[in-house]
């Protein structure tokens, strides 16, 4: 038996932990803001290849930030929305574009 272990004479050691009630985890909004230069039919791509969303439901959330300035692309838990948030960066930088996405909690 090594020197780290504990001798128990076989005893089943236990410790059970205090049941608390099971936090969800906080969830983040990925906000998609409107500008004058991103074409509809990239923000259009970016909500199906990024956020999964139909091609009707892109092109409804698309044409909601056009004419509202903002709308809710996606809620996710915080690193899973920060890694779409970075995804979408790139890719509209890669493709000349201004679009931005941004992080609300809630
Ligand atoms: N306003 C842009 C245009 O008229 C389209 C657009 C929609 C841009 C949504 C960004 O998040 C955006 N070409």
């Amino acid at each position: 038996m090594g020197d780290q272990q504990e001798r128990t004479d076989g005893a089943v050691k236990e410790r059970i932990a205090p049941k608390t009630k099971k936090q969800e985890p906080t969830l983040f909004k990925v906000v998609l803001l409107n500008d004058d230069y991103t074409t509809m039919d990239f923000v259009i791509r970016v909500l199906e290849a990024v956020f999964q969303k139909s091609p009707a439901e892109a092109f409804r959330v698309m044409m909601h930030v056009h004419l509202n300035g903002r709308g809710i692309a996606g809620v996710y838990p915080w690193e899973i929305a920060e890694t779409k948030v970075g995804t979408v960066t790139t890719m509209a930088r890669e493709a000349g574009y201004p679009l931005k996405a941004v992080l609300e909690e809630g």
